[in-house]
């Protein structure tokens, strides 16, 4: 009896082993360097219309160094694209958080104003326009991102707040770390166009490709926008 369950988790195996659907995944890890690019906006002292101070967030995720996006664009096959979970923007001190927020296509973006004042959200970037209007402290509301592309947002109450959604349409895109390392994990076998996009750097695009059940190492190096 035991034997007959071995032959057949055997079976199993490489039944699997050689189906056409079967594949590997891949890991793709290395570093990202940002070299002389400048700070998203200036830190200095700027003032509202009514000559209060304009307040940014010293929250790390408004800091272009935690905001560079890295992204895998499949050359090979169609790959599923799942909503993102947990897609949110906070408006805390007059600063949107994150600075950049990568979905995936078709998810729901979630914003909250965290200040004790009203906020406003609104793109103008065409396909994706939209304006939540002005919106009171903790009332959140919701969009569906429904085309791909870099979306520009921006408070029409605050002139300085900006940020940007990246709608990917691949699920394979990270976040690099605070060190400037990445790791991009359960990469099915292939040939991948891989876009690196950072707040005030000029964006990186290269190819690689995938096989084997491997880990790659890829590093970048970005300059400052000519
Ligand atoms: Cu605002």
């Amino acid at each position: 009896m035991r034997s007959l369950i071995l032959i057949g988790a055997a079976l199993l195996f490489l039944a699997f082993a050689l189906s056409p659907f079967h594949y590997d995944v891949n890991v793709v890890e290395g570093t990202v360097v940002s070299m002389d690019c400048p700070e998203v906006w200036s830190k200095g002292k700027g003032y509202n219309k009514d000559g209060t101070e304009i307040m940014h967030s010293a929250d790390p995720m408004a800091t272009p160094d935690r905001n560079v996006i890295i992204s895998f664009h499949p050359l090979d096959f169609e790959p599923e694209l799942k909503p993102t979970e947990d897609a949110y923007v906070t408006q805390t001190e007059q600063t949107f958080l994150p600075l950049i927020l990568p979905v995936v296509v078709g998810s729901k973006v979630h914003f909250l104003n965290e200040d004790e004042f009203f906020h406003n959200v609104q793109s103008h970037t065409p396909g994706s326009r939209f304006n939540i209007g002005r919106r009171a402290p903790n009332v959140p509301y919701s969009i569906k991102i429904k085309k791909q592309g870099v979306i520009n947002l921006m408070c029409d109450i605050h002139s300085h707040m900006s940020a940007k959604i990246l709608s990917f349409d691949t699920p394979y895109f990270c976040r690099v770390g605070k060190d400037g390392t990445f790791s991009m994990k359960n990469l099915p076998d292939g040939r991948y166009r891989v876009e690196v996009f950072h707040p005030s750097c000029d964006d990186e695009v290269s190819e690689i490709e995938v096989r084997g059940g491997q880990v790659f190492k890829m590093d970048f190096k970005l300059n400052k926008r000519p």
